[in-house]
């Protein structure tokens, strides 16, 4: 069919949390988030840049994310005849790393494309192995421990299929011990956001005690070769998050038996093509994988829940309701779970719910539109 993506329009929105987001690389108590939407004859898709707001979790921030885009990213792919979205994320390989601001514009141009074709996006990306996906819930660190027990109480009461708690040093061992022993029998893991060194392998050990479904990324944001050491001397299954950021990374942690999980994250591997690939590589070798999240604003929630329909989704990921971070999310309407602790999929075309022009308008800090491919390269 062919596409040429006419415009683009970025905006930078500022959305407080509900709640502040504590992991072991820092505090969140409000997002910036770039939102990518992609122009052609008059139909818009829409993208989401997961960056955080400092270049903590990876290299990438909302600032450099701005520049990227408008001086690199966008440049490369307007105006240009695409035989499919598949086209996209290759025409920007040769900026190094910041793939989740190239992978904004990427699931942007999906989901144009899928609006094109009035399908859905779940359907448009091959996905659709299940009508409701399993969610669970990432919790940051907490001011004490009553107060985390009281979180994780409400979020099982939401019906959540599984808890993760962040860790970090001086957060960890003690805590998941009284954890356990007001909730033995739920999906517990944890993630340390690479938090620990080899040094800590006697302390990481001390974790399989409680039975943990996973533990994600202990070691490095940027390592496979530790966790290949740490995981020969843990029981508890070692889940790969950071360090993962592109199918090939897949392949060679899974042939270094550095994890026996990976967490998918759109934006950390540059796009649905590079996600895709990722997935189909761990499927073929017997790992499963799940969904992360980086706090995503609705666009972002609502590319997430196409992801986790393909068939190897098997494990509950992190997206979860759009109340748990906002007060008003930027789709209508909201992400809702159910009981049993799934979001359903939705049918209508693309993403599948309806972007709030207005609000986005009133939390917009600038915006930019991008007619022509005049590019620094
Ligand atoms: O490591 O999965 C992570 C949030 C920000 C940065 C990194 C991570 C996270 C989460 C939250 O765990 C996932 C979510 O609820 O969106
Ligand atoms: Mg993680």
């Amino acid at each position: 069919m062919g596409i040429k993506v006419d415009r683009v329009v970025v905006r930078h929105l500022r959305m407080p949390l509900v709640h502040f987001f504590e992991t072991s690389f820092g505090r969140t108590t409000e997002r910036d988030i770039v939102l990518v939407e992609a122009i052609a004859d008059g139909l818009s898709g829409w993208g989401e840049v997961t960056a955080g707001e400092n270049p903590f979790y990876n290299e990438e921030w909302t600032d450099a994310v701005w520049l990227l885009l408008q001086d690199y990213i966008v440049p490369r792919v307007i105006g240009r005849e695409l035989a499919s979205a598949e086209d996209v994320a290759p025409l920007t390989n040769h900026i190094r790393g910041h793939k989740m601001a190239r992978g904004g514009l990427e699931a942007a141009v999906w989901d144009l494309e899928a609006r094109q074709a009035g399908v859905p996006l779940w359907k448009h990306i091959g996905g659709g192995a299940r009508r409701e996906i399993p969610c669970g819930v990432s919790i940051g660190v907490q001011d004490s421990v009553a107060q985390l027990l009281k979180k994780i109480e409400k979020e099982l009461a939401d019906g959540y299929q599984r808890i993760k708690m962040k860790i970090k040093p001086g957060w960890d061992v003690d805590v998941i011990r009284q954890v356990r022993q007001e909730f033995p029998g739920i999906k517990l893991m944890a993630d340390a956001n690479s938090a620990y060194t080899l040094a800590d392998t006697d302390r990481l050990k001390q974790l399989d005690e409680f039975y943990l479904m996973m533990i994600e990324q202990p070691l490095a944001h940027d390592d496979i070769i530790d966790h290949a050491t740490l995981q020969a001397q843990l029981q508890t299954p070692i889940c790969l998050d950071e360090c993962i950021r592109s199918a090939h990374h897949g392949e060679q942690a899974i042939a270094m038996r550095a994890c026996g999980i990976i967490n998918i994250k759109l934006g950390r591997v540059g796009g649905f093509l590079e996600a895709k690939r990722l997935h189909d590589v761990a499927q073929k070798a017997g790992i499963p994988v799940w969904c992360g999240g980086m706090l995503e604003a609705g666009v972002g929630r609502a590319h997430n829940i196409a992801l986790a329909t393909l068939p190897n989704f098997v494990l509950p990921g992190d997206v979860s309701a759009s109340k748990r971070y906002w007060a008003r999310d930027i789709i209508v309407p909201a992400v809702e779970t159910t009981p049993q602790g799934t979001i359903a999929i939705r049918d209508s075309p693309g993403f599948g719910y309806d972007v709030d022009a207005d609000f986005i308008r009133s939390i917009t800090v600038r915006e930019q539109t991008i007619t022509s491919g005049e590019s620094r390269n």
